[in-house]
């Protein structure tokens, strides 16, 4: 698969392209607009998710509610582009039309922990602006679009299903081990941290609620997990290849993502090598590990257990009460620039996570099983698992 994203936050859209699903994969705006409208939800999100619309269009690849097998273009208009259309326009506009206009001012205090410095350092520019619109998370509502049909791709070819949950918000932590299924995802949406267990969530509730007082952000630990990966996807011989690393390379490329975990990651560096690892055992089933500990994958391979990664999101970098800066032009010590935020977005990291699992375990099952038509990579999937020589 090959697929890009283009569009600034307070451009006229967000666009991308996905390239190489086969024809056949069932997917409408409607099924777009409800991931995108999942993104949006979540306990300590800001004004804008209030106000804005996600107006999706499909703009090729996509035929009566199915792929013909084409590039996929999608677009997401940004409803707030009428306040920018002068600040953020293609064509030139006129300096006076863009001195009166508050929305313009340069600027000048980075903010820490966001790319504005460096970012203004490397691309030469004098203020954050043309840095920061394209550095905003606004942009995953571009990947969750694409993943919405990577998904579908997966459900319909050989049935995996993707579900996240929040586990930690700052310094409250869900009970361990506790999985949601595809059963558990309504009412995961419907709850404000998109967290399983109802009395973390509460506590969730109230440290966005003091962090909002305290005029701080909260960065947070989501999980996802995939339902029903073969075995197989990914591969031992090459680091690049190995499905580990493709998975964990996605999530680190969310914004604001500081940490991956394949299961149970960092914490099985603090167990002995007894302790550490699945053991397989035989059952009337089949070959089965007995616990999940390596998170669905061994040597760069899916196992065909559950599949269970982790992303670390730090808090976002627009803190109301502002950090200490430099002005880049006079070069002073000030506090960071700050307009409005989100408390948290960490419930929004899980649906983007999940669409960034979606598109790499997309990509590995079109590796490995090719068709140009969904009947045709079923029946690839089908003739592999119902000739392993070894289950
Ligand atoms: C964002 C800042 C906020 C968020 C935005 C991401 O936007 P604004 O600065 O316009 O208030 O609302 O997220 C989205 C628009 C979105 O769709 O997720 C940032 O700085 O990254």
């Amino acid at each position: 698969l090959r697929w890009l994203t283009a569009g600034e936050s307070h451009g006229p859209a967000l666009v991308a392209t996905l390239e190489g699903l086969p024809a056949g994969v069932p997917i409408t705006t409607d099924m777009v607009a409800d991931h995108l409208a999942r993104r949006r939800l979540g306990y300590g999100r800001g004004a804008r998710m209030k106000f804005e619309r996600d107006e999706v269009t499909f703009l090729g690849g996509v035929r009566h509610g199915l792929t013909l097998g084409s590039p996929v273009a999608v677009m997401v208009g940004n409803t707030e582009w009428p306040k920018w259309e002068q600040v953020m326009a293609a064509d030139p506009v006129d300096e006076e039309v863009l001195a009166g206009l508050a929305r313009n001012a340069p600027l000048t205090r980075p903010r820490p922990g966001h790319a504005d410095l460096a970012g203004m350092q490397k691309y030469g520019f004098d203020e954050a602006r043309p840095i920061l619109e394209r550095a905003s998370a606004r942009e995953t509502a571009a990947r969750v679009a694409l993943g919405a049909v990577a998904r579908s791709y997966l459900k319909e070819t050989a049935g995996i299903e993707i579900v996240s949950h929040v586990v930690e918000l700052c310094s409250v932590k869900a009970p361990q081990g506790v999985y949601p299924t595809p059963a558990d995802v309504e009412r995961l949406d419907a709850d404000p941290l998109r967290c399983l267990d109802a009395d973390t969530s509460k506590a969730m509730v109230a440290e966005v609620d003091q962090a909002h007082k305290d005029g701080d952000t909260l960065g947070g630990v989501v999980e996802v997990l995939a339902y029903g990966v073969p075995v197989g996807l990914g591969s031992h011989v090459h680091w690049d290849r190995k499905l580990d690393a493709r998975l964990a390379g996605a999530l680190m490329g969310i914004q604001a993502i500081k940490g991956v975990e394949i299961g149970d990651g960092f914490e099985l560096a603090r167990v002995p090598g007894s302790k550490a690892h699945d053991e397989i055992v035989s059952t009337p089933e089949g070959i089965k590990r007995v616990s999940g500990r390596a998170g669905g994958t061994e040597g760069g391979l899916s196992t065909g257990e559950l599949l269970r990664v982790r992303a670390a999101m730090k808090p976002i970098a627009t803190v109301p009460r502002a950090l200490k800066t430099v002005d880049v032009t006079t070069g002073e010590a000030a506090q960071a620039h700050h307009q409005r935020s989100d408390v948290s977005a960490v419930p929004a990291a899980g649906i983007v996570a999940e669409a960034m699992v979606a598109l790499v375990l997309a990509d590995a099952m079109a590796e490995k099983f090719g068709g140009d038509s969904v009947a045709e990579t079923r029946r690839n999937v089908t003739s592999y698992l119902d000739n392993l020589a070894i289950r």
